[in-house]
């Protein structure tokens, strides 16, 4: 991208840090902003405060070079890339004020020429939203929604594609879909992009791109209903739902995914939500996939119930608290809900076994007592409940198991 000298990245989070640190590591000159002035203090002295493969060693040397540098205020900038969470709130309605936070902050600090660039996965409309913002804050220019082909900024929307776990491989060999206000913001945007992305970038417009993006979440969710609705029918029909899928899945066009204890994760468990706010009369499977997804977690905890009761004190040990394999990430966790909830219901002594943690979130201090070692908890535990598929889990053999009742959401033993 020509005279391109600093890119500021709004949000440091699981996207915007990676994405944030590869750049710099480019040799482009990067300014990150958080509102938490401990994530701040972390990264500038070249540590991280999140749990992803080889991220610590790559911002270590982007700080130690002087190429990224963190601060709670923004400042002038070619790019400004806005990467902040859109959660949704109680009724399931996205929320967008994490956007409109950045965007009121890095207002004042916009000029002709810059390029802002959406990351954040978010429904239809938000990128004309961003425009239309801006023209109130900045009427001194032009945006793009007001003359498409002669407008002083550019806005398009990029949104991440990148997997929990492999965000530094998948942030650069992933293809991406830059979706322009108008093309020649999408133009500008890829421009951005080839600096470190190896993937093809597609070009379309900005409501493309965000339901893209939404589109591709929730053909994950109805994908993984299915799975997991196959997983409720087997146990019905007393059928070992592993086997079946394994044997199915021998069919040339059939790849069913993998039940689970329910869909976790900031992504998958809201984006398809999005869509059935913005079109609920048309949305009824990826609804229903949500539902059937929302109520695996609840259909857990009664088998656990069901099997405790063969017990006089029985101790139920939960492998796994994290969303999924491998990773710290509690957030919208399905384990974890299940853990609090067998806990609270007092369904016997709750044992919590999560590798990747050394203590809990605040939230959660009450149930520190309960944090136990993979060790102690088949030492003790007469009920194993498996809700995730760590490595540490993987290497157990059948024998470690053998004298337990496993219920097994995740297919570890087959
Ligand atoms: N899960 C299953 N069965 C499966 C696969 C996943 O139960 O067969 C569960 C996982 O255990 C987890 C949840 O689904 O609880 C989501 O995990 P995931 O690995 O499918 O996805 P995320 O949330 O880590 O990342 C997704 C990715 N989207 C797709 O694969 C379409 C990622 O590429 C996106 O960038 C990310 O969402 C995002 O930020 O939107």
């Amino acid at each position: 991208m020509q005279g391109l000298s600093k890119v500021a990245v709004i949000g440091l989070g699981y996207i915007g840090l990676p994405t944030a640190a590869v750049i710099a590591s480019r040799g482009v000159q990067v300014h990150g902003v958080d509102i938490s002035q401990h994530a701040v203090d972390t990264i500038n002295q070249g540590k991280i405060h999140i749990v992803e493969p080889d991220l610590d060693m790559l911002v270590q040397a982007a700080v130690s070079t002087g190429k990224l540098k963190a601060s709670t205020e923004p400042e002038a900038a070619d790019v400004f890339m806005i990467a902040v969470p859109t959660p949704f709130q109680g009724d399931k309605k996205p929320d967008l004020s994490y956007i409109e936070a950045a965007i009121n902050t890095i207002a004042p600090f916009i000029e002709k020429g810059n390029l802002i660039i959406l990351e954040s996965t978010s429904p239809v409309g938000t990128t004309e939203k961003i425009s239309q913002w801006l023209s109130e804050l900045r009427p001194d220019l032009t945006m793009p929604h007001q003359n498409p082909d002669q407008s002083d900024v550019f806005i398009a929307h990029c949104p991440e594609r990148v997997l929990p776990g492999q965000v530094l491989q998948e942030l650069v060999s992933n293809d991406r879909i830059i979706g322009g206000i108008s093309s020649r913001c999408a133009q500008k945007a890829m421009e951005l992009y080839q600096l470190f992305v190896r993937g093809e970038c597609l070009l379309t417009d900005a409501r493309t791109a965000e339901m893209a993006k939404l589109t591709e979440n929730s053909f994950r969710d109805v994908n993984i209903a299915f799975a997991n609705e196959l997983s409720m029918i087997c146990d019905h029909l007393k059928i070992n739902v592993w086997d079946l899928i394994q044997l199915a899945n021998r069919h040339p066009r059939v790849n069913i995914l993998n039940p689970g204890p329910g869909v976790g994760g900031h992504c998958i468990a809201v984006d398809p939500w999005f869509i059935v706010d913005s079109a609920p009369e048309q949305a009824k499977m990826i609804r229903l996939a949500r539902e059937v997804n929302d109520s695996k977690p609840l259909y857990v905890i009664e088998r656990v119930k069901k099997a405790a009761d063969e017990f006089k004190k029985p101790v139920i040990a939960c492998l796994g608290l994290s969303f999924k394999a491998d990773i710290d990430d509690l957030r919208e966790s399905p384990a974890l809900d299940i853990a609090v909830e067998l806990t609270k219901q007092q369904v016997g002594e709750v044992l919590w076994v999560e590798p990747n943690i050394h203590s809990l979130p605040k939230k959660y201090q009450q149930h520190s007592s309960q944090l136990v070692s993979l060790h102690e908890a088949l030492e003790r535990a007469h009920i194993l409940v498996v809700l995730v598929d760590h490595k540490l889990f993987k290497s157990l053999k059948s024998g470690d198991v053998a004298a337990k009742v496993v219920i097994d959401t995740r297919g570890l033993f087959g």
